[in-house]
């Protein structure tokens, strides 16, 4: 078995795989990484050689694609998204806390974005570490959030009057037919790690199964705000060269939307995912 070369990335939120090249991979590298992938949460590799061809052909070593059904695919690659901001427009794509696809049934696994076009300066990319989140929690609270699901969704930002409909990147999005909710226990079992993740997003849920929304929404704020905390985040300053690959099952991120009149160019593969239990 390969070992890698992981340094943490910062005291609770995600590690830098040095040393390697993701488009000439061994079989025995990749074994590793997925180990790295469920453990960490986030994985950030630096000075990448690697085209659109390279990025497909490492998404279908490690699983399964899914397409998401709002971005634009990249031109001859329609497995790959792209993550686009226009000098012009003012919103960005993934511009506050989430995670993507839980309001699908079966949530995907991860993404795997590669820098291809950056502004100047801004434009990094936040992470928070769901793990670490869940486990800083009072046992009391753990407790109590493992009885219960949340509902998700994607109405509000995909949807007909959704955000996303209403802003300068409106004409670039498709999809808005295709909208729909999902369940989730609040406390999953991550597939890999068997660790406990927290698994509730400020973007997707709409709140707690059978409360209603008033009610959800103190306890969400408080969860909200106990992720974002330094012990649990880290911002990553993408270069060319960036690819950074997460699980959409333990971790958030948030994409900075802070260098307006410059573009910003990002490809996205997302991965399937199983369907999500709960911790016990
Ligand atoms: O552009 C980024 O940094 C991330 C955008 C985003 O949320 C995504 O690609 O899922
Ligand atoms: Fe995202």
């Amino acid at each position: 078995m390969s070992s890698l070369n992981l340094t943490p990335f910062s005291v609770g939120c995600g590690v830098t795989v040095g040393d390697l090249q993701l488009a000439k991979l061994t079989d025995d590298e990749l074994l590793a990484l997925r180990e790295a992938f469920a453990e960490h949460g986030v994985l950030f590799f630096r000075d990448q050689q690697f085209t659109p061809h390279d990025h497909l052909q490492f998404a279908h070593r490690w699983g399964e694609l899914v397409l998401n059904k709002f971005f634009k695919p990249v031109e001859g690659f329609p497995d790959i998204a792209e993550v686009r901001k226009e000098k012009h427009q003012t919103t960005n794509i993934g511009g506050g806390w989430h995670t993507d696809h839980s309001y699908d049934d079966i949530p995907a696994m991860g993404s795997i974005l590669v820098a291809r076009d950056l502004p100047t300066s801004g434009g990094d990319t936040r992470f928070a570490n769901l793990y670490a989140a869940f486990d800083a929690l009072s046992p009391g609270l753990q407790q109590t959030l493992q009885s219960l699901r949340a509902i998700h969704s994607n109405k509000h930002i995909y949807g007909k009057d959704g955000f996303y409909r209403t802003t300068d990147i409106a004409d670039q999005l498709g999809g808005v037919d295709e909208v729909g909710d999902a369940t989730h226990p609040v406390v999953i079992t991550h597939p890999e790690s068997g660790r406990k993740a927290l698994y509730v997003n400020p973007g997707h849920t709409l709140g707690f199964e059978g409360w209603t929304r008033a009610e959800s929404q103190p306890l969400l704020g408080y969860l909200y705000s106990h992720v974002d905390q330094p012990q649990f985040t880290c911002q990553f300053n993408w270069q060319p060269g960036s690819v950074v690959f997460w699980d959409n099952r333990s971790t958030w991120h948030f994409a900075q939307n802070d260098y307006q009149g410059q573009a910003r160019l990002m490809h996205r593969i997302t991965l399937a995912g199983s369907a999500l239990a709960a911790a016990v």
